[in-house]
């Protein structure tokens, strides 16, 4: 059954990946989005190129820059073209408002600079990641300084915040610029544009995954089809 379950989820988010791709024009600059979602998006792009489209990517993270790379996408560095629209996954989706929790993968840094240097941020997803309140699924991803640990840390927790240490394969999880990754406790979230602005102010905290008014449309695929929403503010 889990088998079967996953199977689908890999099904819709290679059918909301391949809509998104689909709507790709020739000469367009593409911010490249990362995890799993975005990488289907890729394996669409490819399919595309391999037919003519030539675009320019830019990349949210080294692995993606690198699978890009390995199928033949030139990538412009973040600031040297203007952004058409970045295609990139997240870890939830307000129903409504379109704000996002993202930086499962870790790469919310790169993805947050990316999407704001995009006239358009096109999420795309399976349906599991439609929440009508932020922080119902997952725990929010904040981005810290190494140095900064402990003290970031304690703040954190006067704000009522258990921040807990990302690790992978027994070492704590390092970015692509050297973070640390903090998955905070922070329950369902009321007002998103509050915490994000009391996160910045946490000496050592580089950004947070709350990405706040930057996507412009979710492609949701599920058993029921693909849906489109759009913001009416982005
Ligand atoms: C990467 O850091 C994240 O922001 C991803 O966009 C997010 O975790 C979604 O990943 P999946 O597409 O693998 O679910």
């Amino acid at each position: 059954l889990a088998l079967t379950a996953s199977a689908s989820v890999n099904a819709y988010k290679q059918a909301a990946a391949e809509r998104a791709i689909a709507a790709l024009a020739d000469g367009m600059v593409v911010g490249l989005g990362s995890g799993s979602t975005a990488e289907f998006a890729l394996a669409a792009l490819e399919r595309r190129i391999a037919r003519g489209l030539r675009i320019v990517g830019v990349p949210t993270s080294e692995r993606i820059a690198d699978l890009a790379r390995r199928i033949g996408v030139p990538l412009a560095p973040l600031g040297m073209r203007s952004i058409d629209v970045t295609i990139d996954g997240a870890d939830e989706i307000e129903r409504g408002t379109l704000n996002l929790i993202k930086g499962g993968g870790g790469n919310l840094v790169r993805e947050k600079l990316v999407a704001c240097a995009s006239r358009r941020l096109v999420i795309i997803a399976d349906d599991r990641k439609l929440v009508d309140r932020l922080g119902t699924r997952v725990k929010l991803p904040v981005a810290l300084l190494p140095f900064a640990r402990a003290l970031a840390l304690r703040r954190l927790e006067a704000l009522g915040i258990i921040g807990t240490i990302r690790r992978s394969n027994d070492h704590d999880f390092i970015t692509d610029d050297g973070l640390l990754i903090a998955d905070c406790a922070c329950g369902v979230i009321d007002d998103p544009l509050a915490l994000a602005a009391r996160l910045d102010a946490v000496p050592g905290v580089v950004d947070c995954g709350l990405f706040l008014r930057l996507a412009s449309e979710a492609i949701v695929a599920g058993a029921a089809g693909i849906e489109t929403i759009t913001s009416a503010s982005a």
